[in-house]
């Protein structure tokens, strides 16, 4: 089964959920009375809604969880506090997903996206994001020592102050890929934080296409980030990593599906190049996991198997 996405504006919502193939809808303004499964307070996006698209849709809840499957694909989100902190709240969020993916079927986490106000703030003496690692882990521990694989993911900050979490999982494993550019980031060594990130690269999925979804990409080579204070020289690293990705991934005729920007407040992307720049892009303005980086890059590319 096709799994689509793009970026709609408010008002296309409505017939795009008649046609009963909607999985999610992600809005990032953060408004009430929106028509989202989703809404992450966050500047920019231009009004858009993220919408993924499937086979046949059911939906439903589990605990937290609103979900939606098509008997391939499931798209889980979870939006949570976070008082009393966000560890706890990346624990609450992290453990109530898996436990609506085993009471679906859907065990395997594909792509998981995360956003969460302050995460470059001091939380009793430790980075918001750092702590959010803990909390990721902590929740994780027992699917990483049952062999299931880390997901590709996105964790980036946003206004508000809730922990939002969405996410695709497949009753199928995925393939992780990682970039030969890069050393992975779940051995990252303790200078980042106690707990290194639980996310991989990329996942390729085989399906009725080959898919392969790329994290949240920005301009570090080895564990180190390049290029302090310089969008420009970062931009240009990040789509190093991208092309380093994307050819570790050996999809066939490969097409770029759709591309998000996060960029620091005042920044503006250049034009992406090829073969990036011909996909739907979503621009959002956000804090980047790391107080030096100023862009960062995501990706979702389809190709052959
Ligand atoms: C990096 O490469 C940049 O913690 O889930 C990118 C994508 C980043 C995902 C995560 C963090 C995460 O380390 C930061």
């Amino acid at each position: 089964m096709p799994l689509l996405v793009g970026y709609y504006p408010k008002d296309t919502l409505e017939s795009l959920r008649a046609g009963g193939d909607v999985l999610g809808v992600v809005g990032f303004g953060g408004g009430a009375q929106t028509a989202a499964t989703l809404d992450v307070p966050m500047a920019g996006g231009d009004g858009l809604y993220e919408v993924w698209r499937g086979g046949r849709t059911s939906a439903g809840r589990v605990g937290r969880v609103s979900y939606a499957e098509d008997g391939e694909w499931l798209f889980a989100s979870v939006a949570v506090t976070t008082q009393p902190g966000v560890e706890e709240a990346a624990f609450a969020a992290y453990t109530e997903l898996l436990a609506a993916l085993a009471a679906r079927g859907y065990p395997h986490l594909i792509r998981v996206w995360q956003y969460f106000s302050g995460i470059n703030d001091e939380e009793e003496n430790l980075e918001r994001y750092r702590r959010f690692n803990r909390g990721r882990h902590a929740a994780l521990k027992g699917y990483l020592a049952r062999g299931l694989r880390r997901p590709a993911a996105t964790a980036i900050g946003c206004a508000g102050d809730g922990f939002y979490l969405y996410a695709l999982a497949r009753r199928q494993a995925g393939m992780p890929i990682e970039n030969p550019r890069q050393v992975p980031a779940f051995r990252y060594p303790p200078d980042y934080g106690p707990q290194p990130p639980d996310f991989t690269r990329a996942m390729r999925v085989n399906g009725d296409k080959a898919y392969l979804f790329i994290s949240g990409t920005a301009a570090i080579i080895g564990h180190e980030s390049h290029h302090a204070g310089n969008a420009a020289a970062q931009f240009d690293e990040t789509l190093r990593n991208l092309e380093a990705i994307l050819a570790a991934g050996g999809l066939t005729a490969p097409r770029v599906a759709a591309v998000k920007v996060y960029m620091r407040p005042g920044g503006r992307p250049p034009p992406l190049p090829q073969p990036w720049g011909d996909a739907p892009l979503l621009v959002l303005t956000s804090a980047i996991c790391r107080a030096e980086l100023l862009i960062e890059i995501e990706a979702l590319v389809v190709g052959g198997i």
